[in-house]
């Protein structure tokens, strides 16, 4: 069995952060049932354990319990290091790790150096899984130099893998060069949005995304475990599940003509889930002061329905006849920026939620955590400069 990012102890949004914290917890449990009901060899977990380093000593008192379940059915679990899994002393030594505090008899974390990487930390019936855990932009110079065993091999990974997942950076793995290699599992944790089957030369890549819906930008992407069969034979796909979410985040836009108390709460009454919390985004062009869009009264009256735990109103608005003058004649900025930037206004608009997402991602941040590293921004500069002057810059 294989899942990943499953981010216990996660306290966002600070609002409700007990409610998120059990989901985490819950989803987890369902995962570790699920592996003792099917009866799974072995489970393996590619990263993003714990959502910081340092979570509440509760949430690992209850990980630990809920692993418990694992010694009884004699399944052992091997996890890797997530990028949320790690932190740093001075001169940049690893120290206190949270998922230390999980390994015990059937419970393992493996996190080889660059230099040890390279065999098996796990080797069954023909079988050898390999697991590296996050080495931000060291880790595709680390797969360059591995080559696998004879046999069914299965490597465990915490990064982008450009051609599988999203990407941000252009120094990340490419998976043409892993499928070039005698692999045969890919278990890649790292991002959230999940592909959960991509065959490329014989090896599976899968990103089985979150365990939890990690934040208001990542709701649509859905939460899966794989379960497969491997052995002398290679890999078979045996099944994919969804998990079941005891509280999910939900987003919706509602358009600003419609952003009044009533029909966003008949909206949010349309939406599925036992439990949720509501991201409610109006957006669209309107001629009203923002100030006059019931923000206030929508946030508390959410939180009256049955389902809704917490609501936020988030404002994206252009607001009409906003005016400027240049040289005295009345000045459109919308107008301005569809005819300089040549009817490509659109793609400005797909670099900002670009931006945004890039603040999403804890690699890309400053330590202060809300400023984007120099590298996040000079390769965001790169492209701003690229679509406006052509490939050229
Ligand atoms: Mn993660």
């Amino acid at each position: 069995m294989h899942f990943g990012d499953t981010h216990l102890g996660r306290k966002q949004p600070g609002q409700i952060a007990e409610q998120r914290v059990e989901s985490t917890l819950q989803a987890f449990n369902f995962l570790i049932e699920k592996a003792v009901e099917k009866d799974v060899d072995l489970i393996i977990h590619a990263g993003d354990v714990f959502d910081t380093v340092y979570p509440w000593h509760t949430v690992i008192e209850q990980a630990r319990e809920i692993l418990e379940k694992l010694e009884d059915a004699e399944i052992p679990m091997y996890m890797i290091r997530g990028n949320h899994d790690r932190s740093y002393g001075h001169g940049r030594k690893l120290k206190g790790l949270a998922i230390e505090h999980l390994t015990g008899e059937y419970v393992h974390l493996i996190d080889p150096s660059p230099e040890e990487f390279g065999e098996p930390a796990v080797q069954l019936e023909g079988l050898n899984i390999y697991g590296l855990g996050y080495h931000s932009s060291k880790t595709r110079e680390i797969l360059d130099e591995f080559s696998p065993n004879d046999g069914t091999n299965i490597l465990m990974m915490h990064d982008f893998v450009e051609g599988v997942t999203r990407t941000y950076s252009d120094d990340c793995v490419k998976a043409d060069e892993i499928a070039s290699k005698n692999l045969d599992y890919l278990a890649i944790g790292h991002d959230h949005q999940p592909n959960t089957w991509k065959e490329i030369n014989n090896t599976v890549f899968s990103a089985t995304g979150g365990t939890v819906d990690y934040d208001f930008n990542s709701t649509e992407f859905g939460n899966h475990y794989n379960i497969i069969e491997a052995g002398f034979e290679g890999v078979k796909h045996l099944e994919t599940g969804a998990i079941p979410q005891n509280l999910e985040l939900k987003k919706i836009r509602v358009p600003v003509d419609e952003a009044r108390v009533e029909p966003t709460v008949g909206r949010v009454q349309q939406l599925e889930g036992n439990r949720i919390a509501v991201k409610v985004m109006v957006k669209g062009e309107t001629e009203k002061e923002p100030g006059e869009i019931p923000v206030q009264e929508i946030e508390a009256r959410l939180p009256e329905l049955e389902n809704v735990e917490m609501a936020e109103v988030v404002l994206d608005l252009r607001v009409k006849g906003y005016a400027d003058t240049v040289d005295g004649e009345a000045f459109s900025v919308e107008e301005f920026l569809e005819k300089e930037l040549d009817g490509s206004s659109e793609e400005f608009r797909e670099l900002h939620e670009k931006a945004s997402s890039m603040l999403a991602d804890d690699e890309n941040l400053t330590s202060s955590g809300i400023n984007l590293k120099k590298e996040a921004r000079q390769k965001l500069r790169k492209e701003v400069d690229r679509k406006i002057f052509g490939e050229e810059q």
